[in-house]
């Protein structure tokens, strides 16, 4: 093998052994470079005949070619490289699944509400809704509850800022001001009377007053079955024929429809209430399932008392209806099984998404 082969061999042997771009650039330099073994090469053809110049220099010329074109695939083959490692870093797997986002859902709570409001929607009910924080008028006076009742007292109402000394505002203890308020917005509606609305008897062709009231209230009472904000839903049916036989149909519907359940049996036992007169406590009982054989209170209800009839702005020789009042947590404890009412209030999603459908 010649001078040149050898020095051919040798280029292509470095460059394939370099392992990177510059060891590549390196490896150029010792066979290309200022004082490469192709350059002496050439400085050595000065003292040559023109005729050995020729020759000598297309052979050195085409030893050259042989080492750039080395050079040049190599450096192709290094950037290959380079670039298929890079890739292989930058991989995106696009097989992968997406991230699920949670779905969220209702409130078990808010489930029970709906399912009130569409039963009793399907019974002819509109629903109403008010201000959580309410005058004293509203909540306790015109539901005939006066000054002394504990109910007003410090130790079951929260009072809040505003108001005066005589009219206090509070949180709302029940869902009744809400349906007073209803009632009062109502018989405006319909009454062509002006003067004051407590005096102002209707008479005329008003619609029956059928309304149901769901939302928050609050009392000053905490433990495993009293949370300081709780829920209530309360019914009232006012008209110039309505008794008590309507309740009972109406809340013996009510009660089977909730629990899926055709053979409940209602049982409404004496009771007072100084909004309703008379007034009974609702008890069910489960015919079958876990809760069977046993009386449970789930409303209060009642005959709606004159003088509140009287605040509504009508005429209670004349009006007549009932009321109920039940507690949607308890509602909701009773159709799931639940027996920690401060389940519902603690935000643990855990507990939380066992109710999603
Ligand atoms: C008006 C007139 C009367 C609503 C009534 C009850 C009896 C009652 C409680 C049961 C358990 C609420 O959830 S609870 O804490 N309620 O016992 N509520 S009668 O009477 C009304 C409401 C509005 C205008």
């Amino acid at each position: 093998m010649n001078e040149l082969d050898t020095i051919v061999q040798d280029a292509q042997a470095a460059f394939a052994a370099a392992p990177g771009p510059a060891d590549l650039e390196n490896a150029k330099a010792v066979f290309l470079g200022k004082t490469g073994r192709i350059t002496e090469l050439m400085k050595g053809m000065a003292a040559l005949s023109v005729e050995e110049k020729k020759s000598r220099g297309a052979a050195i010329n085409i030893a050259k070619q042989s080492i750039e074109a080395a050079l040049t695939e190599r450096r192709a083959a290094l950037a290959r490289a380079e670039l298929d490692v890079q890739l292989r870093a930058e991989a995106l797997d696009v097989t992968l699944p997406g991230r699920q986002r949670g779905q969220g859902g209702l409130h078990p709570v808010s489930l029970t509400l709906e399912r009130i409001e569409a039963i009793f929607a399907s019974m002819g009910f509109d629903v109403a809704d008010g201000p959580e924080i309410e005058s004293d008028w509203f909540n306790f006076t015109a539901l005939n509850t006066p000054q002394d009742h504990p109910a007003r007292s410090m130790h079951d109402t929260f009072y809040v800022e505003g108001g005066s000394a005589e009219a206090p505002n509070l949180l709302r203890t029940h869902t009744s001001p809400m349906q007073i308020r209803y009632a009062v917005q109502h018989v405006k509606k319909y009454s062509a009377a002006t003067g004051a609305f407590a005096t102002a008897l209707f008479s005329g062709d008003m619609p029956e007053i059928r309304v149901i009231a769901p939302g928050r209230t609050y009392r000053v009472d905490s433990d495993a079955t009293h949370s300081p904000m709780f829920h209530q839903c309360e019914g009232l049916w006012v008209g110039e024929n309505v008794s008590f036989k309507d309740l009972k149909y109406v809340f013996t519907n009510f009660c089977r429809t909730f629990f899926e359940s055709d053979d409940l049996v209602l049982r409404f036992r004496p009771s007072f209430f100084p909004f309703t007169e008379p007034s009974a406590e609702i008890d069910i009982q489960f015919q079958s399932g876990p809760l069977s054989g046993r009386w449970l209170e789930v409303a209060g209800s009642g005959q709606v008392h004159p003088n509140v009839i009287r605040n509504m702005g009508l005429d209670p020789e004349k009006y007549i209806g009932f009321a109920f009042g039940m507690g949607p947590d308890r509602l909701t404890m009773l159709r799931y099984g639940v027996n920690d009412l401060r389940l519902f209030f603690d935000g643990d999603i855990r507990f939380l998404s066992q109710f999603q459908a």
